[in-house]
């Protein structure tokens, strides 16, 4: 498995913000998170692959805005964002070695943030991020690659991989207050603690299911239906609403 990952831009107090108020972001505290999340993916086989910052785009340490990756091709996107479009044509080159490369168009948005992908089955939230115009387009890319496209109401969040992540191709982690979990039928659901409406934004990566340190009580359900969990910090990227898929691209490398 391949992380694509970014350095923090220097600019990242100027990121957009949606449902926080702004709070100052510790530079260097959120850059040590970083580190130690990027030694997590190490820690469990990634090849991690580290892009330079980019001072003039403030969000491009989420990286999994800018695009999504499949076995057979990888689609840039079109953030939602206007501040945030630099970032497609940045993640660009890092992709194009690895996976021919399909894009949506505008004046369609889609950002990643908002494409859970579960097996063959690849589902768009409908957040103030992503349109139905990048759902059409995102069907007609990847339809004739076998994938069945779906869409999601998002409300309270950002984006729909805020609400449910993948835990395995047949097991979904939610927060089913900011999804409608029946868009999710022939899925295992596993739920989130309700004190902890945040922790639903995990990384199921080789195995083992990175998952925020402060959902002590979400990673024990996850333990109890004997998921490995590994916790990360990531509180201080979380004040620019980023979780912790935002900050990597997977890619399979069997492929
Ligand atoms: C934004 O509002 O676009 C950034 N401040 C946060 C993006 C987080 N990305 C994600 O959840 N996929």
């Amino acid at each position: 498995m391949i992380a694509i990952t970014r350095h923090l831009s220097p600019a990242i107090a100027r990121c957009e913000l949606t449902h926080l108020e702004r709070t100052p972001i510790d530079f260097d505290r959120a850059c040590d998170q970083h580190a130690a999340y990027r030694d997590a993916l190490r820690s469990l086989g990634c090849e991690v692959i580290e892009l330079p910052a980019e001072p003039d785009l403030p969000d491009s340490v989420f990286v999994e805005d800018a695009a999504i990756v499949l076995d057979e091709l990888a689609v840039l996107m079109r953030p939602g964002a206007a501040s945030r479009r630099g970032e497609v044509d940045s993640i660009e080159p890092a992709l194009a070695p690895h996976r021919t490369l399909a894009r949506i168009k505008p004046p369609a948005t889609i950002d990643g943030g908002d494409v859970l992908i579960a097996g063959r089955r690849i589902f768009v939230g409908m957040s103030t991020r992503s349109d139905p115009d990048a759902v059409e387009q995102l069907r007609g890319i990847v339809e004739p690659h076998g994938y069945l496209v779906e869409t999601a109401p998002v409300h309270g969040c950002l984006h729909l991989k805020s609400a449910v992540t993948t835990l395995d191709d047949h097991t979904l982690l939610i927060n089913r207050n900011w999804t409608d979990a029946a868009c999710f039928d022939g899925f295992q659901l596993i739920d989130v603690d309700p004190a902890e409406p945040h922790c639903a934004n995990v990384i199921a990566v080789n195995g083992t299911i990175l998952a925020p340190v402060h959902g002590q009580r979400t990673m024990s359900v996850l333990r109890e239906r004997g998921y490995e969990v590994a916790p990360v910090a990531s509180d201080e990227l979380a004040k620019a609403e980023g979780g912790l898929t935002c900050c990597s691209l997977l890619l399979p490398s069997s492929t």
